[in-house]
Protein backbone atom coordinates (compact mmCIF):
# COMPACT_ATOMS: atom_id res chain seq x y z
CA UNK A 1 0.00 0.00 0.00
CA UNK A 2 1.10 3.19 -0.74
CA UNK A 3 2.10 5.35 2.52
CA UNK A 4 2.61 9.11 3.26
CA UNK A 5 6.55 10.39 2.37
CA UNK A 6 7.43 11.42 5.93
CA UNK A 7 9.31 14.79 5.45
CA UNK A 8 10.50 17.68 7.98
CA UNK A 9 11.02 21.14 7.03
CA UNK A 10 14.78 22.35 7.17
CA UNK A 11 15.47 26.11 7.03
CA UNK A 12 19.28 25.54 5.95
CA UNK A 13 22.46 25.35 7.29
CA UNK A 14 21.45 27.71 10.17
CA UNK A 15 18.82 26.00 11.49
CA UNK A 16 19.32 24.79 14.64
CA UNK A 17 18.10 21.26 13.89
CA UNK A 18 20.54 19.31 11.43
CA UNK A 19 19.68 17.20 8.60
CA UNK A 20 20.71 13.81 10.41
CA UNK A 21 18.11 15.19 13.90
CA UNK A 22 15.42 14.69 10.32
CA UNK A 23 16.74 11.32 8.75
CA UNK A 24 16.82 10.27 13.07
CA UNK A 25 13.13 11.23 13.11
CA UNK A 26 12.62 8.82 10.52
CA UNK A 27 12.39 10.79 7.52
CA UNK A 28 12.95 9.85 4.06
CA UNK A 29 12.52 13.42 2.24
CA UNK A 30 13.06 17.04 3.16
CA UNK A 31 11.03 20.21 2.81
CA UNK A 32 12.97 23.26 2.48
CA UNK A 33 13.80 25.91 0.48
CA UNK A 34 16.43 29.04 -1.08
CA UNK A 35 15.74 30.72 2.37
CA UNK A 36 18.85 33.32 1.26
CA UNK A 37 17.80 33.99 -2.38
CA UNK A 38 15.88 37.66 -2.14
CA UNK A 39 12.42 37.18 -2.37
CA UNK A 40 11.84 37.47 -6.06
CA UNK A 41 14.94 36.82 -7.59
CA UNK A 42 15.52 34.08 -10.03
CA UNK A 43 16.54 30.65 -7.99
CA UNK A 44 20.09 29.47 -10.09
CA UNK A 45 20.08 25.75 -10.65
CA UNK A 46 23.68 26.37 -9.07
CA UNK A 47 22.20 27.23 -5.96
CA UNK A 48 19.52 24.54 -6.55
CA UNK A 49 22.24 21.76 -7.08
CA UNK A 50 24.09 22.99 -3.87
CA UNK A 51 21.35 22.63 -1.54
CA UNK A 52 20.03 19.52 -2.86
CA UNK A 53 22.91 17.76 -2.75
CA UNK A 54 23.62 18.63 1.36
CA UNK A 55 20.39 17.21 1.67
CA UNK A 56 21.22 14.28 -0.69
CA UNK A 57 24.86 13.62 1.80
CA UNK A 58 22.54 13.09 4.44
CA UNK A 59 20.60 10.36 3.10
CA UNK A 60 17.83 11.75 2.46
CA UNK A 61 15.73 13.88 -1.00
CA UNK A 62 14.62 17.07 -1.01
CA UNK A 63 11.20 16.35 -1.57
CA UNK A 64 9.33 19.77 -1.66
CA UNK A 65 9.99 23.21 -2.02
CA UNK A 66 8.24 25.32 0.60
CA UNK A 67 8.19 27.89 -0.37
CA UNK A 68 9.34 29.84 -3.63
CA UNK A 69 7.55 33.34 -2.12
CA UNK A 70 5.17 35.12 -4.24
CA UNK A 71 6.37 38.92 -4.75
CA UNK A 72 4.09 41.43 -3.13
CA UNK A 73 4.13 43.58 -6.71
CA UNK A 74 2.01 40.24 -7.50
CA UNK A 75 -0.31 40.58 -5.20
CA UNK A 76 -1.17 43.94 -5.90
CA UNK A 77 -0.06 44.31 -9.33
CA UNK A 78 2.20 47.11 -8.65
CA UNK A 79 4.88 48.20 -10.87
CA UNK A 80 7.07 45.53 -12.48
CA UNK A 81 4.67 42.97 -11.72
CA UNK A 82 5.34 40.81 -14.64
CA UNK A 83 8.96 40.68 -14.45
CA UNK A 84 8.51 38.64 -10.90
CA UNK A 85 6.62 36.58 -12.68
CA UNK A 86 8.75 35.91 -15.38
CA UNK A 87 11.34 35.19 -12.92
CA UNK A 88 8.63 32.91 -10.75
CA UNK A 89 8.62 30.63 -14.25
CA UNK A 90 12.15 30.63 -14.23
CA UNK A 91 12.73 29.61 -11.18
CA UNK A 92 9.97 26.65 -11.66
CA UNK A 93 11.95 25.51 -14.37
CA UNK A 94 15.06 25.28 -13.04
CA UNK A 95 13.76 23.34 -10.14
CA UNK A 96 12.07 20.82 -12.54
CA UNK A 97 15.41 20.94 -14.32
CA UNK A 98 17.21 20.16 -11.19
CA UNK A 99 14.41 17.47 -9.84
CA UNK A 100 12.08 18.65 -8.29
CA UNK A 101 8.90 18.77 -8.98
CA UNK A 102 6.66 19.94 -5.61
CA UNK A 103 6.17 23.70 -5.06
CA UNK A 104 4.07 24.90 -2.51
CA UNK A 105 3.62 28.37 -2.24
CA UNK A 106 1.28 31.08 -0.40
CA UNK A 107 -0.96 33.94 -1.33
CA UNK A 108 -1.61 35.86 1.88
CA UNK A 109 -0.99 39.87 1.77
CA UNK A 110 1.74 41.29 3.08
CA UNK A 111 2.19 38.46 6.29
CA UNK A 112 2.52 35.02 6.03
CA UNK A 113 1.42 32.61 8.99
CA UNK A 114 0.75 35.07 12.38
CA UNK A 115 0.67 34.13 16.07
CA UNK A 116 0.36 36.21 19.44
CA UNK A 117 2.05 34.06 21.32
CA UNK A 118 4.93 31.81 20.71
CA UNK A 119 5.72 30.19 23.75
CA UNK A 120 2.21 29.61 25.62
CA UNK A 121 2.19 27.59 28.42
CA UNK A 122 -0.04 23.96 28.34
CA UNK A 123 -0.62 22.20 31.20
CA UNK A 124 2.25 19.69 30.42
CA UNK A 125 4.83 22.67 30.39
CA UNK A 126 5.33 22.44 27.04
CA UNK A 127 5.09 25.81 25.06
CA UNK A 128 2.77 26.03 22.45
CA UNK A 129 1.71 28.87 19.75
CA UNK A 130 -1.25 30.50 19.99
CA UNK A 131 -3.28 33.43 18.39
CA UNK A 132 -5.58 35.49 20.45
CA UNK A 133 -7.91 37.20 17.92
CA UNK A 134 -8.78 40.03 20.80
CA UNK A 135 -4.36 40.71 21.22
CA UNK A 136 -4.35 41.39 16.66
CA UNK A 137 -7.62 43.66 17.18
CA UNK A 138 -5.88 45.64 20.26
CA UNK A 139 -2.41 45.65 17.78
CA UNK A 140 -4.22 47.22 15.33
CA UNK A 141 -6.50 49.39 17.36
CA UNK A 142 -3.57 50.74 19.56
CA UNK A 143 -0.47 50.23 18.48
CA UNK A 144 -0.72 49.85 14.23
CA UNK A 145 -3.36 53.07 14.87
CA UNK A 146 -4.47 51.61 11.35
CA UNK A 147 -6.41 54.48 9.38
CA UNK A 148 -10.55 53.93 9.57
CA UNK A 149 -9.81 50.17 11.39
CA UNK A 150 -12.50 50.39 13.83
CA UNK A 151 -14.83 50.22 11.05
CA UNK A 152 -13.50 46.75 10.61
CA UNK A 153 -14.85 45.00 14.02
CA UNK A 154 -17.63 44.88 15.95
CA UNK A 155 -18.57 46.63 19.27
CA UNK A 156 -18.16 43.49 21.33
CA UNK A 157 -15.14 43.10 19.65
CA UNK A 158 -13.25 46.51 20.26
CA UNK A 159 -14.17 46.58 23.79
CA UNK A 160 -12.47 42.71 24.27
CA UNK A 161 -9.95 44.13 22.62
CA UNK A 162 -9.39 47.57 24.64
CA UNK A 163 -9.85 45.59 27.62
CA UNK A 164 -7.22 43.14 26.78
CA UNK A 165 -4.94 45.72 25.76
CA UNK A 166 -5.37 47.56 29.25
CA UNK A 167 -4.01 44.50 31.00
CA UNK A 168 -1.05 44.01 29.02
CA UNK A 169 2.03 45.48 30.27
CA UNK A 170 4.36 47.29 28.17
CA UNK A 171 6.91 43.81 27.65
CA UNK A 172 3.34 42.13 26.10
CA UNK A 173 2.82 44.73 24.35
CA UNK A 174 6.07 44.92 22.85
CA UNK A 175 6.09 41.27 22.27
CA UNK A 176 3.24 40.92 20.45
CA UNK A 177 4.12 44.04 18.27
CA UNK A 178 7.42 42.75 17.15
CA UNK A 179 5.34 38.88 16.75
CA UNK A 180 2.62 40.73 14.22
CA UNK A 181 5.81 42.88 12.20
CA UNK A 182 8.76 40.57 12.69
CA UNK A 183 7.41 37.75 11.02
CA UNK A 184 7.47 33.95 11.74
CA UNK A 185 10.20 31.54 10.42
CA UNK A 186 9.49 30.64 6.68
CA UNK A 187 7.94 33.94 6.42
CA UNK A 188 10.22 35.60 3.77
CA UNK A 189 8.90 39.47 4.94
CA UNK A 190 10.11 41.04 8.51
CA UNK A 191 8.98 44.89 8.89
CA UNK A 192 9.24 48.14 11.23
CA UNK A 193 6.27 49.50 12.18
CA UNK A 194 6.11 52.34 9.32
CA UNK A 195 7.67 50.01 6.60
CA UNK A 196 4.44 47.46 8.18
CA UNK A 197 1.93 50.38 7.19
CA UNK A 198 3.46 51.26 3.95
CA UNK A 199 2.82 47.19 2.81
CA UNK A 200 -0.39 47.92 3.98
CA UNK A 201 -1.00 50.88 2.20
CA UNK A 202 -0.17 49.44 -0.95
CA UNK A 203 -3.45 47.16 -0.75
CA UNK A 204 -5.46 50.19 -0.56
CA UNK A 205 -8.10 49.68 -3.15
CA UNK A 206 -7.38 45.60 -3.55
CA UNK A 207 -10.70 43.77 -1.84
CA UNK A 208 -11.01 39.82 -2.04
CA UNK A 209 -12.40 39.97 -5.53
CA UNK A 210 -9.28 41.41 -7.15
CA UNK A 211 -6.96 40.10 -5.13
CA UNK A 212 -8.42 36.75 -6.23
CA UNK A 213 -8.45 37.91 -9.62
CA UNK A 214 -4.90 38.57 -9.24
CA UNK A 215 -3.89 35.10 -8.02
CA UNK A 216 -6.15 33.50 -11.00
CA UNK A 217 -4.08 35.63 -13.23
CA UNK A 218 -0.75 33.94 -11.40
CA UNK A 219 -2.03 30.62 -11.62
CA UNK A 220 -2.59 31.42 -15.46
CA UNK A 221 0.42 32.74 -16.04
CA UNK A 222 2.88 29.86 -13.71
CA UNK A 223 0.44 26.60 -14.14
CA UNK A 224 1.28 25.95 -17.99
CA UNK A 225 5.15 26.14 -17.57
CA UNK A 226 4.39 23.75 -14.69
CA UNK A 227 2.20 21.73 -16.93
CA UNK A 228 5.34 22.28 -19.31
CA UNK A 229 7.89 20.74 -17.01
CA UNK A 230 6.04 18.46 -14.84
CA UNK A 231 6.06 20.39 -11.47
CA UNK A 232 2.91 20.41 -9.72
CA UNK A 233 2.34 23.70 -7.89
CA UNK A 234 1.11 23.54 -4.09
CA UNK A 235 -1.10 26.62 -2.91
CA UNK A 236 -1.00 26.79 1.19
CA UNK A 237 -3.87 28.24 3.03
CA UNK A 238 -4.30 31.02 5.05
CA UNK A 239 -3.07 30.85 8.45
CA UNK A 240 -5.54 31.88 10.10
CA UNK A 241 -7.82 31.50 7.30
CA UNK A 242 -9.71 35.30 8.01
CA UNK A 243 -9.23 38.70 6.69
CA UNK A 244 -6.14 39.97 9.11
CA UNK A 245 -5.81 44.10 9.63
CA UNK A 246 -7.94 44.76 6.79
CA UNK A 247 -6.09 42.74 4.04
CA UNK A 248 -7.85 40.25 2.27
CA UNK A 249 -7.41 36.79 2.26
CA UNK A 250 -8.49 33.93 -0.71
CA UNK A 251 -7.52 30.29 0.30
CA UNK A 252 -9.66 30.26 3.53
CA UNK A 253 -12.11 27.55 2.47
CA UNK A 254 -12.94 24.47 -0.11
CA UNK A 255 -15.38 27.43 -1.96
CA UNK A 256 -12.29 29.87 -2.12
CA UNK A 257 -9.77 26.81 -3.27
CA UNK A 258 -12.35 24.79 -5.67
CA UNK A 259 -12.47 28.76 -7.19
CA UNK A 260 -8.88 28.48 -8.36
CA UNK A 261 -9.56 24.96 -9.66
CA UNK A 262 -12.71 26.39 -11.81
CA UNK A 263 -10.64 28.91 -13.34
CA UNK A 264 -7.21 27.15 -14.04
CA UNK A 265 -8.06 23.28 -13.88
CA UNK A 266 -5.41 21.59 -14.78
CA UNK A 267 -4.20 18.94 -11.99
CA UNK A 268 -0.59 20.99 -11.32
CA UNK A 269 -2.67 23.44 -9.99
CA UNK A 270 -2.92 21.55 -6.50
CA UNK A 271 -3.51 22.30 -3.03
CA UNK A 272 -1.17 21.64 0.21
CA UNK A 273 -3.98 20.60 2.40
CA UNK A 274 -2.82 22.39 5.94
CA UNK A 275 -5.06 20.55 8.73
CA UNK A 276 -4.20 23.12 10.97
CA UNK A 277 -4.70 25.84 8.90
CA UNK A 278 -8.15 25.03 7.51
CA UNK A 279 -8.95 23.53 10.82
CA UNK A 280 -9.43 27.03 12.79
CA UNK A 281 -12.74 27.43 10.58
CA UNK A 282 -15.56 25.31 12.14
CA UNK A 283 -17.49 25.65 8.42
CA UNK A 284 -14.35 23.81 7.00
CA UNK A 285 -15.43 19.69 7.35
CA UNK A 286 -11.42 18.62 6.65
CA UNK A 287 -11.94 15.36 5.79
CA UNK A 288 -14.39 16.13 3.29
CA UNK A 289 -12.18 18.09 1.70
CA UNK A 290 -9.51 15.75 1.36
CA UNK A 291 -12.70 13.83 -0.70
CA UNK A 292 -13.08 17.02 -2.75
CA UNK A 293 -9.56 18.32 -3.58
CA UNK A 294 -8.11 14.46 -3.23
CA UNK A 295 -6.98 14.90 -7.13
CA UNK A 296 -4.48 17.54 -6.41
CA UNK A 297 -3.32 17.40 -2.52
CA UNK A 298 0.31 16.50 -3.60
CA UNK A 299 1.72 17.87 -0.17
CA UNK A 300 -0.05 17.71 3.13
CA UNK A 301 0.70 19.51 6.52
CA UNK A 302 -0.33 17.65 10.21
CA UNK A 303 -1.26 19.81 12.75
CA UNK A 304 -3.92 20.02 15.08
CA UNK A 305 -5.31 22.88 17.03
CA UNK A 306 -8.26 24.02 19.39
CA UNK A 307 -10.12 26.61 18.90
CA UNK A 308 -12.77 29.03 21.22
CA UNK A 309 -16.03 31.02 20.47
CA UNK A 310 -13.54 34.48 20.03
CA UNK A 311 -11.47 33.32 17.01
CA UNK A 312 -8.75 32.66 19.51
CA UNK A 313 -6.82 29.04 18.80
CA UNK A 314 -3.86 27.23 19.95
CA UNK A 315 -1.79 24.79 19.09
CA UNK A 316 -2.62 21.26 20.37
CA UNK A 317 -1.01 17.87 20.41
CA UNK A 318 -1.12 16.59 16.86
CA UNK A 319 -3.67 14.24 18.01
CA UNK A 320 -5.42 16.46 20.14
CA UNK A 321 -7.38 19.26 19.41
CA UNK A 322 -10.37 19.86 16.65
CA UNK A 323 -9.21 17.72 14.13
CA UNK A 324 -10.54 14.37 13.91
CA UNK A 325 -6.85 13.28 12.66
CA UNK A 326 -8.02 9.81 12.33
CA UNK A 327 -10.73 10.94 9.60
CA UNK A 328 -8.53 12.68 7.99
CA UNK A 329 -5.53 10.65 7.32
CA UNK A 330 -8.40 7.70 6.69
CA UNK A 331 -9.64 9.89 3.75
CA UNK A 332 -5.68 10.49 2.46
CA UNK A 333 -4.59 6.87 2.86
CA UNK A 334 -8.13 6.26 0.49
CA UNK A 335 -7.38 8.59 -2.01
CA UNK A 336 -3.34 7.75 -1.74
CA UNK A 337 -4.50 4.08 -2.90
CA UNK A 338 -6.89 5.07 -5.35
CA UNK A 339 -4.29 7.69 -7.26
CA UNK A 340 -1.61 4.76 -6.95
CA UNK A 341 1.56 7.37 -5.29
CA UNK A 342 2.95 8.55 -1.82
CA UNK A 343 2.06 12.01 -1.20
CA UNK A 344 4.47 13.65 0.83
CA UNK A 345 3.70 14.81 4.64
CA UNK A 346 5.27 16.89 7.74
CA UNK A 347 4.15 17.06 11.25
CA UNK A 348 3.32 20.86 11.33
CA UNK A 349 4.88 22.65 13.93
CA UNK A 350 5.03 21.18 17.63
CA UNK A 351 5.38 21.91 20.72
CA UNK A 352 8.42 23.07 22.68
CA UNK A 353 9.25 20.35 25.02
CA UNK A 354 12.09 18.09 27.02
CA UNK A 355 15.47 19.27 26.06
CA UNK A 356 14.57 22.01 23.92
CA UNK A 357 13.03 24.08 26.14
CA UNK A 358 16.79 24.54 26.77
CA UNK A 359 17.12 25.74 23.49
CA UNK A 360 16.81 28.58 21.02
CA UNK A 361 14.51 27.21 18.57
CA UNK A 362 12.44 28.36 15.51
CA UNK A 363 8.65 28.73 16.93
CA UNK A 364 6.90 25.77 16.04
CA UNK A 365 10.04 23.92 14.15
CA UNK A 366 11.95 22.80 17.66
CA UNK A 367 13.20 18.65 16.64
CA UNK A 368 11.96 17.11 20.04
CA UNK A 369 7.65 18.00 19.55
CA UNK A 370 7.72 17.96 15.53
CA UNK A 371 9.21 14.18 16.51
CA UNK A 372 6.55 13.31 18.48
CA UNK A 373 3.48 14.64 16.32
CA UNK A 374 5.71 12.57 13.30
CA UNK A 375 5.57 9.51 15.62
CA UNK A 376 2.40 9.50 16.50
CA UNK A 377 1.17 10.06 13.29
CA UNK A 378 3.03 7.64 11.33
CA UNK A 379 1.49 5.20 13.81
CA UNK A 380 -1.81 6.35 13.09
CA UNK A 381 -1.38 5.83 9.41
CA UNK A 382 0.02 2.51 9.99
CA UNK A 383 -2.85 1.06 12.26
CA UNK A 384 -5.60 2.54 9.76
CA UNK A 385 -3.32 0.77 6.86
CA UNK A 386 -3.43 -2.49 8.54
CA UNK A 387 -7.02 -2.11 8.84
CA UNK A 388 -8.31 -1.49 5.67
CA UNK A 389 -5.84 -4.53 4.53
CA UNK A 390 -7.35 -6.97 7.15
CA UNK A 391 -11.09 -5.71 6.41
CA UNK A 392 -10.41 -6.64 2.34
C1 LIG B 1 4.06 27.87 8.75
C2 LIG B 1 4.00 27.48 7.36
C3 LIG B 1 3.85 28.62 6.39
C4 LIG B 1 3.94 28.09 4.98
C5 LIG B 1 3.77 29.12 3.91
C6 LIG B 1 3.69 28.45 2.57
O1 LIG B 1 4.44 27.13 9.59
O2 LIG B 1 3.03 26.51 7.16
O3 LIG B 1 4.89 29.52 6.58
O4 LIG B 1 5.19 27.55 4.78
O5 LIG B 1 2.64 29.86 4.13
O6 LIG B 1 3.97 29.35 1.55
Amino acid sequence: MNQMQQTMRWYGPNDPVSLWDIRQAGCAGVVTALHHIPNGEVWTTEEIQKRKAEVEAAGMVWSVVESVPVHEAIKTHAENYQIYINNYKQSIRNLSACGIHIVTYNFMPVMDWTRTNLAYEMPDRSLALLYVRAEVVAFDLFILKRKNAVADYAAEEIERATKRFSEMNDNEKQLLKQNMIKGLPGSEESFSIEEFQAALDKYDGIDAAKLRAHLIYFLSEIVPVADECNVKMVIHPDDPPYPLLGLPRVVSTAADVQQLIDAVPSLNNGLCFCTGSFGVREDNDLPAMVKQFGDRINFIHLRNTKRNEFGDFYEDNHLEGDADMYAVIKEIVSIMQSRNISIPMRPDHGHQMLDDLKKKTNPGYSAIGRLRGLAELRGLELGIMRNVLESK
